[in-house]
C-alpha cells in the first residue's frame, strides 16, 4: 500500500499495553491502516521520524464549555480548539447548554452548531447541559437527538440556582437516559449546604475570593455524590460523577464499583495539582485568587491530592477531562465581576478554570516516560485510559477515536524524545484566549512535540499551530459503553421483582 505518512521509530503506547520498539505506523486517508515494521514507503510518502519517543493517541477532553452564554469571556470554538491541539488534544465533546427558559432543545442545538461549525481545529461533539427537562424533552426529542445528531449524553446540576434540578427531575432523566442507552454526567454538591453557608459568609462579611472554599466544603460533594449514585441505582442507569474533588465522594463511587453498580468518575488536572492556598491569591492582592475559584473548589490538604492519585492508578476514574470553563481575569465582565463596588465578593466570580492545553502532559508527566519508577503515579497504559480511550468508548466514538489500531482515525500525540520536551507551563505559550494559566509555573517532563489529527501533523511545536481553522469535524456518536460494573442490578433491599409494580 501507498501511504500518506508513515510514523517510524517511535515506542507505541496503547490502554493495554506499551509496545515492543521497532514498530512503524502506516497512515492512510487519515486512518491507521497498519502497525507493522519496514513499511514501504514511495516518493509521495511522508515520514516521521520520532526519533525513539513515545506515541500515544491524541488526546480525548470529554468536559470542556466553549462560547457558553453564561461565560461570555470564555474561549470560543475557534480559540478553544487551537490551545487543544497545542497541548495534544484532537478531540472535544462541549456542552450545548440548555437555558431554564428553553422548551426544546432543537434551537439549543442550532445556535451551538452555527457558533461550532468550520471554527473548529480539532474534531468535536457535544452533550448537553439539561436545566428544564420537559416531559416532551425527555420523550420526543432526546431520542431524535441521539439518532439523528449522535449526542448520547446529557449533563445536570444538582446546584445553582439556574441550573439545578430536583432529586425527582434527576430520576426522570436517568429513567429516559437509561432506556436510550444515554450517559447521564452529573455536577454533584448539595445546594442547600451551599447556599446556606454563602448566606453567612455574607452576612459576616466574609468575602474574599478564598471564602469560594469555605463556601462549598467537602461534604457538599460527598453527601451529593452518595445522593446521585443511591438515584442511578434506584434507576438502574449508568452515571458519570463528573469533576470529582474528594476522597470520601470517591469512596463512594468505589463502593458503588465493588457492587458492580455502572457508576464511573471523572477528575480534572487542578484537583490532583492544586491546593486551595492558591485561592488566598498574591499577598498583595487578595483579588487574584479568583483565578482559582472553580467548583467544585480547590482542597485545603496535601492528603486530598494523594488519595486522587490513588484512585487515579487504582482503576476508580473513568476519565480525566479539564473541565476547561474559563473566564478571563482582567476583564469587567470576567472574574472581575466578584469585585463589586471595590468590594471582593466571592459568590460573583465566575467559576471555572482554563486547562484544556496543560491537561495531557500534565498527566503524562507522572507517567514512566517523565518520573523514575518508583515516583510514577500510573503506568502508560493508565495514562492512555485515562486520557482519551475511555472517553471514547464512555461517550460512543469507540472503533474510531481514542486508540492506536488499524481503522482508527489517525489521531496521535509523538513526543519528545528522552527528556528534551521538559517544560515549564507558562501563560506566554499558552493558545487560549484567556489571560492566564492556573498551573503557572507548574514543570512537566514533556510536551506534545507534535500533535496529528486524521493523518495532518496540526501542531509542531518547533513552528507552533500548523492545521487549520476548519479541519475539525463534528463527531455523531453512538451510544456509550459501560465501562465499570453492569445494569440489571436491584437496589440493596428491594426485591427484584419490586420495581415492576411501580415502574
Ligand atoms: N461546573 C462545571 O462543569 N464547569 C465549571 C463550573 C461548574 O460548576
Ligand atoms: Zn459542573
Ligand atoms: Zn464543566
Amino acid at each position: 500500500m501507498d501511504f500518506d505518512l508513515v510514523v517510524k521509530n517511535g515506542i507505541l503506547v496503547t490502554a493495554s499495553e506499551v509496545l515492543p520498539e521497532g514498530l512503524e505506523l502506516g497512515i492512510k486517508d487519515g486512518k491507521i491502516a497498519c502497525i507493522g515494521t519496514s513499511l514501504p514507503t514511495s516518493s509521495t510518502t511522508k515520514i516521521i521520524d520520532a526519533e525513539g519517543a513515545y506515541v500515544t493517541p491524541g488526546g480525548i477532553d470529554s468536559h470542556v464549555h466553549l462560547a457558553q452564554k453564561n461565560s461570555p469571556t470564555g474561549d470560543n470554538w475557534e480559540t478553544g480548539t487551537r490551545s487543544a491541539i497545542a497541548g495534544g488534544t484532537t478531540t472535544v465533546i462541549a456542552f450545548a447548554s440548555q437555558q431554564k427558559a428553553d422548551t426544546s432543545l432543537y434551537p439549543v442545538l442550532e445556535d451551538y452548531q452555527e457558533k461550532s461549525v468550520n471554527q473548529t481545529y480539532c474534531d468535536y461533539g457535544f452533550h448537553f447541559i439539561l436545566t428544564n427537562p420537559t416531559p416532551e424533552i425527555l420523550r420526543d426529542e432526546l431520542p431524535v437527538l441521539a439518532e439523528r445528531e449522535g449526542i448520547t449524553s446529557v449533563k445536570l446540576y444538582m446546584t445553582y440556582e439556574l441550573m439545578k434540578l430536583n432529586d425527582r427531575e434527576v430520576l426522570r432523566i436517568l429513567f429516559a437516559c437509561k432506556q436510550l442507552g444515554m450517559t447521564t454526567m452529573i455536577h454533584a454538591e448539595s445546594h442547600d449546604m451551599i447556599s446556606m453557608i454563602i448566606e453567612g459568609l455574607e452576612r459576616n462579611k466574609n468575602t474574599d475570593p478564598y471564602f469560594h472554599a469555605v463556601a462549598r466544603p467537602r461534604i457538599a460533594e460527598d453527601e451529593a455524590s452518595y445522593r446521585a449514585i443511591s438515584l442511578a441505582e434506584l434507576a438502574d442507569a449508568p452515571m458519570l460523577i463528573v469533576h470529582m474533588s474528594s476522597d470520601v465522594a470517591i469512596s463512594h463511587v468505589r463502593d458503588a464499583q465493588t457492587r458492580l453498580l455502572p457508576i464511573h468518575a471523572e477528575t480534572c488536572p487542578h484537583y490532583l495539582f492544586l491546593l486551595s492556598e492558591k485561592i488566598k491569591g498574591e499577598p498583595h492582592d487578595h483579588f487574584s485568587g479568583a483565578k482559582h475559584v472553580c467548583s467544585p473548589p480547590l482542597r485545603h490538604d496535601v492528603k486530598d491530592l494523594d488519595a486522587l492519585w490513588q484512585s487515579i492508578a487504582n482503576g476508580t476514574f473513568t476519565t480525566f477531562s479539564s473541565d476547561h470553563a474559563p473566564s478571563k481575569y482582567d476583564h469587567p465582565g470576567g472574574k472581575r465581576l466578584g469585585m463589586v463596588d471595590g468590594i471582593p465578593r466571592f459568590s460573583k466570580i465566575p467559576n471555572g478554570l482554563p486547562g484544556i492545553e496543560t491537561r495531557v502532559a500534565l498527566l503524562f508527566g507522572e507517567t514512566p516516560a517523565c518520573r523514575p519508577a518508583e515516583e510514577a503515579r500510573l503506568s502508560l497504559p493508565r495514562f492512555v485510559q485515562l486520557a482519551t480511550t475511555n472517553a471514547a468508548k464512555l461517550y460512543g466514538l469507540d472503533g474510531k477515536k481514542g486508540s492506536i489500531a488499524p481503522g482508527y482515525d489517525a489521531d496521535l500525540i509523538i513526543w519528545h524524545p528522552g527528556d528534551k520536551g521538559a517544560t515549564t507551563i507558562t501563560q506566554s505559550n499558552m493558545h487560549h484566549d484567556i489571560d492566564y494559566t492556573p498551573f503557572e509555573g507548574v514543570q512537566v517532563g514533556n510536551w506534545p512535540r507534535y500533535t496529528i489529527l486524521r493523518g495532518e501533523v496540526v501542531w509542531d511545536q518547533e513552528k507552533g499551530i500548523v492545521g487549520q481553522k476548519g479541519f475539525g469535524q463534528y463527531l455523531k456518536r453512538g451510544k456509550g459503553q459501560v465501562l465499570v460494573g453492569k445494569t440489571g442490578n436491584v437496589p440493596r433491599g428491594m426485591k427484584p421483582e419490586e420495581r415492576q409494580y411501580w415502574l
